[in-house]
């Protein structure tokens, strides 16, 4: 059993709706649905640290889709607070994304976890726009989010580039999904989105060294335009996210703007002994970034990969323990991988995962469904 003390939550909360204005999203027509969202998660990074897992409602190390299974009620019973979905290859029209999940189950995945009161992000590794034109069988990322063979990219696709309209095209088909995630009652279902992530590595087309951080602030603010103003979306807050960096102004280059993001993230994953160092000196000056411009924050992605068995207890709770860490989500497991590189709970060290989930620091869906994130209170 969890030993949080949710009264402390409940007292504070109420202090905050009726003694103190709390911070709006920065979509200044949010529904309430969304506005609700924000502010609850606004007030809970002070009190406890959501976890989250990618996939975790699609499928695991050893299962592909099956009606309310997860890999982390398995370990504990309970479900991820925060459950993580991938979009890329809704751009090109197709049925399953690249990890060939198909895209109904995840519109049907985001409907369930939002009836059951928890909070869904999504990513986006869409396709390379110009590089995937040319047909030639070129081996390796061709194509894809990791091709990173050309730096004009960014530029093509925005206005008067020459892949604009394809762009375009490929913002609509993302809006039309965005635009069937209703509840049972029609009402938009509130998500956080992070395209574009983990800018300042050079992995991906809209890598810090493929585009300038002009093109990058530029292909941010028209594509939330796109999906804000133009198709009247208005149950998204926007997640702003790097990879491992050292300094504040290193995390800063290309921000679009306090105007339209709504949450400063980090992705870290351990890759060895210098691990909590580095996520404990980033996670210091993105978390008091975020507190004063008045925005959420999170660890996006992290995972295990040392073969640590005491990871969860001893490396990642306390560092995201001493700072406002809205969540901590790890990665998704591809299936029937034999070693789980990314965290998931079922596979890595399940008996330290409990005194991850014991933590009174930790929340789950339970804890979360207790503060009833959506409703106005
Ligand atoms: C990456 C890897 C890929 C996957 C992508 C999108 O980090 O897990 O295998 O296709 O995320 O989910």
């Amino acid at each position: 059993m969890k030993t949080l003390n949710l009264a402390s939550v409940f007292t504070f909360l109420t202090i905050c709706s009726f003694g103190q204005k709390l911070p709006l999203p920065a979509d200044k027509k949010a529904t309430k649905e969304t506005v609700m969202l924000y502010q609850s998660l606004y007030v809970l990074k002070n009190k406890g640290i959501m976890y989250g897992h990618q996939d975790d409602l699609m499928y695991g190390y050893n299962w592909w889709y099956e009606k309310d299974r997860s890999d982390t009620k398995n370990a504990v019973g309970d479900y991820p607070a925060v459950a993580g979905f991938e979009l890329g290859h809704i751009e090109l029209g197709n049925d399953r994304s690249l990890d060939s999940v198909s895209f109904d189950q995840i519109r049907e995945q985001i409907k369930a976890h939002y009836k059951r009161g928890g909070v869904i992000t999504m990513s986006w590794h869409l396709n390379n726009p110009l590089t995937m034109q040319i047909k030639d069988n070129l081996p390796g990322p061709h194509g894809t989010a990791w091709d990173v063979s050309s730096k004009e990219v960014v530029s093509s696709i925005l206005p008067g580039g020459k892949n604009h309209e394809l762009f375009n095209s490929w913002l609509e088909r993302l809006a039309t999904f965005f635009l069937g995630l209703k509840d049972d009652k029609g009402t938009p279902i509130p998500f956080i989105f992070r395209p574009f992530h983990e800018h300042s590595g050079s992995f991906f087309w809209w890598g810090t060294t493929i585009c300038t951080d002009q093109e990058y602030s530029a292909l941010w603010r028209y594509t939330v335009g796109f999906l804000r103003d133009k198709k009247n979306l208005h149950n998204i807050l926007y997640a702003y996210n790097t990879d491992r960096v050292t300094s504040l102004e290193q995390y800063l280059k290309g921000y679009p703007g306090d105007d339209i993001i709504d949450m400063l993230s980090l992705d870290m994953y351990d890759r060895g002994e210098s691990f909590g160092g580095e996520l404990d000196n980033a996670l210091g000056f993105i978390t008091s970034e975020a507190v004063s411009r008045n925005k959420l924050t999170a660890l996006s992605e992290t995972g295990e990969r040392r073969g640590m068995k005491d990871w969860w207890s001893a490396v990642l709770l306390p560092v995201v323990s001493k700072y406002p860490v809205g969540y901590v989500l790890t990665w998704r497991d591809t299936f029937n991988s034999k070693y789980s590189v990314s965290g998931n709970p079922a596979q890595s060290f399940p008996e330290d995962f409990k005194n991850f989930f014991n933590s009174p620091r930790t929340l789950f869906l339970k804890d979360v469904q207790k503060e009833n994130i959506y409703k106005i209170k």
